[in-house]
C-alpha cells in the first residue's frame, strides 16, 4: 500500500479578505503536498474556514448580514485565491458544513463520556480577535499576551473540559516524540507553557448562537475552538468513513502560525487524548510575515493583497519569494523591492539566463540537439548532492533550505560555462563540448522536476525548451541524473522570467558607493530629507549587510585593480568582483571576515558576475576593508 502523507493548514477566520500571512502557510503546505505527490505517496491536503465564533457573528452583524451571508461572499474570494496561487488542496472543509456540524456534537459527547467535563461559569477575560479566554493574570497591561489588543470582560454559563489530568502524559509525549512540535524553539514554549499548569478551558458560550449547538444542551453553542480543531479528524472521515480515517489519521503535519500552536500542540492533542485517538505527528509553528516590524494582519491595516503581486510580478515569482525568502520557522519582512530582487538575481539571471545560454549553446555549437556525454561530468556530483540536500530539508520542513540547495546547482552550471568557456571548445573542436553541453542542459533538466514542488509554469517550461517531453508524466525520481535523452530537439523559447525593472530598487552597478537606497514612493517629505542627505531607517533596513569570510581572492585577468572574490555567506557562496587589488594581495584575505552587501543587485564586470560589493573604508591613500570585531558566522547579519 502507497504511504500516506496528510498535511493541513489552519482554518482561516473568513471575517475579512485573506492576505500574504495567509498565503505563506497555504503556499507552503502546497509545496509539501506536491513533493510528496511527486514521491508517489496518498497525498491529504486539507484546508478550509473557521466559519463560527464571535468575531464572525459580530462582522456580519456589522454588514448588515446574516453570518452565513457573510462568510459564503468571503469565502468565495478565498476559493479565488487559492486558484490565483495554483493550491492544489485535497478538500475544502468549511466549519458551517453539515459533515462537521455532526462530528462537533459527537466530539462532545465523548468528551463529557470521558468524566472531565463539567457545568460552571464562565468569568474572566476574551480575545475577540483570537478568540481565547485569559485569566486576569495572564494579560499584559491588561491586553491579550498574543496580540497585544483589548480583551472583554465575560460572565456566562460553560462547560469546561479539565486539562490537568493529561498534562503529564501530554508531556511524556513531547519529551519523546522531538519531531512533535516544530521548530525547537515552539517545543520549550509549550513546556513551559504545560509546566505552569493548565487551567480548565471553557469548551461552550451561551452569549450568541452562531456556533454548533451542544447535543443535550442547544442554550451552548460549541467554542470555536473546539469546533475548529475538530475540522481535521471531520475532513479525514471520522464518524462518516472508519476505513478512510483509520487510513489518514494520524495528521502527518498541522502546519500553523506561531501563534497558535498552543492551541494545536496542548489543547487539540489533550481533545486528542480524552478521544483516546492518536496524536498528529508534527505541529509546525512557522513564523510570521512582518511590516516595518510589525505582524501583517487583518486588523493591523497593513495587509498585502497577493492577487495584485500575482497580476504585477507572476505566480511563480510570488511562489519562489514566499518560499525562499524566509528561513521557514523565522519570523522576517516582507518587502516588494526584496520579492524584485529575489525574481531577478534567482529566477531572471541565474536560472533564467542559464536557460536560455545553453539553449542558445544547443543551437549554435550542437545544431539544436542535445548531445550524447562522454567524458567526466563536472555537474552530476553537484546535482546529485543538491537533491540529496533538497530532499533532507523537505524532510525538516525547512522550504527555503531546499531551494537554496537547487540553486545552488544552478549557479555551479552557470560558473560551469565560465570555467569550460564551451565557446573555446568549439572553436578547437575539442570533443570535451559534448560532455559540457549535455552536463549543462541536464542540470537544467533535473533542477526543473526538483522544482515542481515550489513553482508551477517555469519547470514544465524548461523542460519544454530543453525538448525533455511533458514534465507532468515526471515524479521525483526523475531528478536522477541522466534523464535527457542524447538526440532531443531543443526548442528555445522567450526567456523564462524577464528582469523585473524597477527604477526605485537598490542601486546597480557595484562601486558606486551610493549605499542609500531610494525609498519606494518619493513623498514630498521624504523628497527635502533626501536632499539633506538624510534617510530614514526602512531605507536602511533594506540593505542586508553580511559577514562573508573569504574562501579565495584572485586577480581579475585583463585589470590591474580588479580581485575576484569567493565569499562564504552560510549556506551559500558567492563571487564578488572588488576593486581593491591596489590595496590587497590575494592570499592576504583568504579566511578573513569581510561585510558584504548582499542584495545589490548583480553586474557583470570584466565577464564575471558580481554579487554584491564589500565595504572599505578609504582615506587620500588607503583603502582598508571593513571586519568584525571577533570571531562569528559567516552569513551572520549586520544591522
Ligand atoms: O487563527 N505571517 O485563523 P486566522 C505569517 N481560525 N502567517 C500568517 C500571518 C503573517 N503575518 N498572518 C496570518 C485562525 N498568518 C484560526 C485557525 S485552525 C484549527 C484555526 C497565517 O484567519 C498563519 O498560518 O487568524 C496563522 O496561523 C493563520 O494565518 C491565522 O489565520
Amino acid at each position: 500500500m502507497k504511504k500516506k502523507f496528510y498535511i493541513t493548514t489552519p482554518i482561516y477566520y473568513p471575517n475579512a479578505r485573506l492576505h500574504i500571512g495567509h498565503a505563506y502557510t497555504t503556499v507552503a503546505a502546497d509545496a509539501l503536498a506536491r513533493y510528496h505527490r511527486l514521491l508517489g505517496e496518498e497525498v491529504f491536503f486539507l484546508t478550509g474556514t473557521d466559519e463560527h465564533g464571535q468575531k464572525i457573528a459580530r462582522t456580519a452583524q456589522e454588514a448588515g448580514l446574516s453570518p452565513q451571508q457573510y462568510v459564503d461572499q468571503i469565502v468565495a474570494t478565498i476559493r479565488e485565491l487559492w486558484a490565483t496561487l495554483a493550491i492544489s488542496c485535497d478538500d475544502f472543509i468549511r466549519t458551517s458544513e453539515d459533515r462537521h456540524r455532526a462530528v462537533v456534537q459527537d466530539v462532545f459527547r465523548r468528551l463529557q463520556a470521558s468524566g472531565d467535563v463539567y457545568k460552571g461559569t464562565y468569568e474572566g477575560w476574551y480575545c475577540t480577535p483570537d478568540e481565547s479566554f485569559w485569566p486576569e493574570g495572564r494579560l499584559v497591561d491588561g491586553k491579550c499576551p498574543v496580540c497585544g489588543r483589548p480583551v472583554e470582560r465575560v460572565r456566562e454559563e460553560s462547560y469546561f473540559l479539565r486539562l490537568e489530568p493529561y498534562a503529564k502524559r501530554l508531556r511524556q509525549h513531547i519529551l519523546d516524540h522531538p519531531e512533535f512540535i516544530q521548530p525547537e524553539s515552539r517545543r520549550n514554549e509549550m513546556l513551559a507553557f504545560i509546566d505552569s499548569g493548565l487551567d480548565d478551558l471553557s469548551i461552550s458560550r451561551t452569549s450568541f448562537d452562531w456556533g454548533v449547538p451542544l447535543p443535550g444542551d442547544e442554550t451552548h453553542v460549541a467554542y470555536v475552538w473546539i469546533d475548529a480543531l475538530t475540522n481535521y479528524i471531520t475532513a479525514a472521515g471520522f464518524g462518516s468513513d472508519p476505513d478512510r480515517f483509520a487510513r489518514l489519521w494520524p495528521a502527518d503535519v498541522h502546519l500553523v502560525g506561531k501563534e497558535i500552536v498552543r492551541f494545536h500542540a496542548i489543547i487539540w492533542p489533550i481533545i486528542l487524548l480524552a478521544l483516546k485517538l492518536p496524536l498528529p505527528k508534527t505541529v509546525f509553528g512557522h513564523g510570521w510575515l512582518l511590516l516595518d516590524d510589525a505582524k501583517i494582519g487583518k486588523s493591523s491595516g497593513n495587509v498585502i493583497e497577493p492577487t495584485a503581486l500575482v497580476e504585477r510580478y507572476g505566480l511563480d515569482a510570488v511562489r519562489y519569494y514566499l518560499l525562499r525568502e524566509v528561513a521557514f520557522g523565522s519570523d522576517g519582512s516582507y518587502s516588494e523591492p526584496a520579492l524584485i530582487l529575489r525574481t531577478n538575481v534567482d529566477l531572471a539571471n541565474d536560472l533564467g539566463n542559464l536557460l536560455s545560454r545553453t539553449t542558445a549553446m544547443l543551437e549554435r555549437f550542437s545544431a539544436g540537439t542535445v548531445p550524447a556525454p562522454s567524458g567526466q561530468s563536472i555537474l552530476r556530483p553537484i546535482a546529485e548532492a543538491a537533491i540529496a540536500e533538497c530532499e533532507q530539508a523537505l524532510a525538516n520542513l525547512s522550504l527555503s533550505d531546499a531551494l537554496v540547495s537547487l540553486f545552488r546547482l544552478v549557479r555551479a552550471a552557470n560558473k560551469s560555462i565560465e570555467d569550460e568557456a564551451p565557446w573555446t571548445l568549439h572553436r578547437s573542436q575539442n570533443p570535451r563540448l559534448g560532455t559540457v553541453l549535455y552536463d549543462l542542459a541536464e542540470s537544467l533538466r533535473v533542477t526543473a522536476v526538483a522544482l515542481r514542488p515550489f513553482l508551477i509554469d517555469a519547470p514544465g517550461k524548461i523542460y519544454a525548451q530543453l525538448g525533455a517531453g511533458d514534465i507532468s508524466a515526471t515524479s521525483w525520481k526523475d531528478t536522477a541524473w541522466g534523464g535527457l535523452k542524447p538526440g532531443a530537439t531543443v526548442q528555445r523559447g522567450a526567456p523564462l522570467f524577464p528582469r523585473i525593472e524597477d527604477t526605485d530598487a537598490a542601486p546597480s552597478a557595484p562601486g558606486e558607493g551610493a549605499l542609500a537606497a531610494r525609498p519606494e514612493k518619493a513623498t514630498k517629505e521624504r523628497a527635502s530629507d533626501e536632499r539633506a542627505g538624510v534617510i530614514a531607517i526602512d531605507d536602511f533596513k533594506r540593505l542586508q549587510l553580511r559577514v562573508a569570510r573569504v574562501l579565495s581572492a584572485e586577480p581579475v585577468a585583463g585589470s590591474r585593480k580588479l580581485l575576484k572574490l569567493t565569499l562564504n555567506l552560510g549556506g551559500e557562496q558567492r563571487t564578488v568582483v572588488s576593486g581593491i587589488a591596489a590595496h590587497y594581495e590575494g592570499p592576504q584575505l583568504v579566511g578573513k571576515d569581510v561585510i558584504l552587501l548582499a542584495n545589490l543587485a548583480p553586474a557583470t564586470i570584466f565577464g564575471i558576475e558580481s554579487g554584491g560589493m564589500i565595504l572599505a573604508a578609504k582615506d587620500a591613500d588607503h583603502l582598508r576593508l571593513l571586519t568584525v570585531d571577533g570571531s562569528i558566522e559567516p552569513g551572520s547579519p549586520v544591522s
